[in-house]
């Protein structure tokens, strides 16, 4: 079993990289932003909430978001491993997750950080808003804060798991498929060992 955080800014491919992976490795994925979307379209009191945030670019409430994780958790009793998308976002989120995983006799196997220029990510972002209808993606003002919010409150994350020799850097810039063989490789070292 390996459980992994895939790290990184909005638009670093998080999403993108996260359904290759777990059908290359058979994980269970769980991506926050996947889950709040769900909440917001069936219109549920959660989603409602959230929505107000995630339209400006601003993060939702640690509990919030680790209540819905520790569900997701609960729920796949049988996992082979998870692997953690746009979770954890803040230092509470990291010290919640591993506490988690920790009840459950687990813990997080490595951090991969997905490495893109500011430059790139608004580039990303501002594509996506063309066809994707998100709100969060439709101008550089909201995709700017979303940046400011990365910077302030989650790049801690990254320091958080460093301690624990946890992190390892990717290169995201370039292709899909080449970023997904560098995620590979790092991942079946420490399957390996
Ligand atoms: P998320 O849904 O996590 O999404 P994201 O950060 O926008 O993007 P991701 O990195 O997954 O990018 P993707 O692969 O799609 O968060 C949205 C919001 O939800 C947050 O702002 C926050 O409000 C809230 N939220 C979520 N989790 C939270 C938490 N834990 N705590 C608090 N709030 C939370 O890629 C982006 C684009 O780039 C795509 O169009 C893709 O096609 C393209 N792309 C990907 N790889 C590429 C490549 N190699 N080259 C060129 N383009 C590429």
């Amino acid at each position: 079993m390996i459980n992994i955080i895939l790290f990184g800014p909005p638009g670093s491919g998080k999403g993108t990289q996260s359904e290759k992976l777990i059908e290359a490795y058979g994980l269970i994925h769980l991506s926050t932003g996947d889950i709040l979307r769900r909440e917001i379209a069936a219109g549920t009191a959660l989603g409602l909430e959230a929505k107000t945030l995630m339209d400006k670019g601003n993060l939702v409430p640690d509990e919030v978001v680790v209540g819905m994780i520790s569900a997701a958790l609960d729920e796949n009793p049988q996992a082979k491993g998870f692997l953690f998308d746009g979770f954890p976002r803040t230092e509470a989120q990291s010290i919640a997750l591993d506490n988690l995983l920790a009840e459950k006799n687990t813990e997080i196997g490595v951090v991969l950080a997905l490495d893109v220029s500011q430059e790139e990510l608004e580039k990303r972002l501002l594509q996506r808003g063309l066809t994707s209808g998100r709100p969060d993606d439709i101008n550089k003002a909201i995709i700017s804060n979303r940046i400011v919010e990365y910077q302030t409150k989650t790049m801690v994350v990254s320091n958080y798991y460093s301690k624990f020799d946890k992190v390892v850097h990717v290169k995201g810039e370039g292709t899909v498929d080449t970023i997904f063989v560098s995620l590979r490789s790092e991942i079946d070292k420490r399957l390996s060992n």
